[in-house]
């Protein structure tokens, strides 16, 4: 199973959107592995946007990053990190395919609503940037039985 990171960004939360947007992933069979709130630091934006360092969107991404709290979350499944980046859609709302959440739900190319993993590695790293081991719960999906077809290391 893999896990991905996933957030609600300041605007989701502002506009009231957490639970909407939690509700997709559920509904497509995601499992929640961890979740919370936080305010996010500066120091914190900084590392987890560091590959923008120098191009003129970093410094206004800080400001946005920073102005009110985010809802972080680990999603797991198969495939999970394509999964989440295929419903986000693309980076900039008025770019968005219908049918995604930025696509859906924002017009914004900065404020995008929500940020999920690029790969499994940026996974690893930004859960660990966000979460303590103790906070990622291990149990098992009672619905699973029926979102694959086969249970254990050949679920398909
Ligand atoms: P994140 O990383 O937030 O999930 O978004 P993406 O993976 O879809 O997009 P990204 O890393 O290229 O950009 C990170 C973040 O910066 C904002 N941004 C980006 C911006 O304000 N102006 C820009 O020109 C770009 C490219 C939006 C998302």
């Amino acid at each position: 199973m893999e896990r991905t990171f996933v957030m609600c960004k300041p605007d989701a939360v502002q506009r009231q959107l957490v639970g909407r947007i939690v509700a997709r992933f559920e509904a497509k069979g995601l499992k929640i592995a961890a979740m919370k709130m936080l305010r996010i630091s500066t120091e914190l934006a900084q590392r987890q946007y560091a590959v923008h360092k120098g191009k003129d969107f970093y410094e206004p991404l800080l400001t946005f990053m920073t102005a009110g709290p985010v809802v972080a979350m680990v999603l797991e499944g198969n495939d999970a990190v394509r999964i989440v980046r295929s419903m986000m859609g693309s980076t900039f709302g008025p770019d968005a395919a219908p049918g995604t959440i930025r696509g859906d739900l924002g017009v914004s190319k900065r404020y995008n609503l929500i940020h999920g993993s690029d790969s499994a590695e940026s996974a690893a790293h930004e859960i660990g940037l966000f979460f303590n081991a103790e906070e990622i719960q291990d149990y098992e999906l009672l619905a699973e039985t029926w979102l694959y077809a086969a249970s254990g290391p050949n679920r398909i």
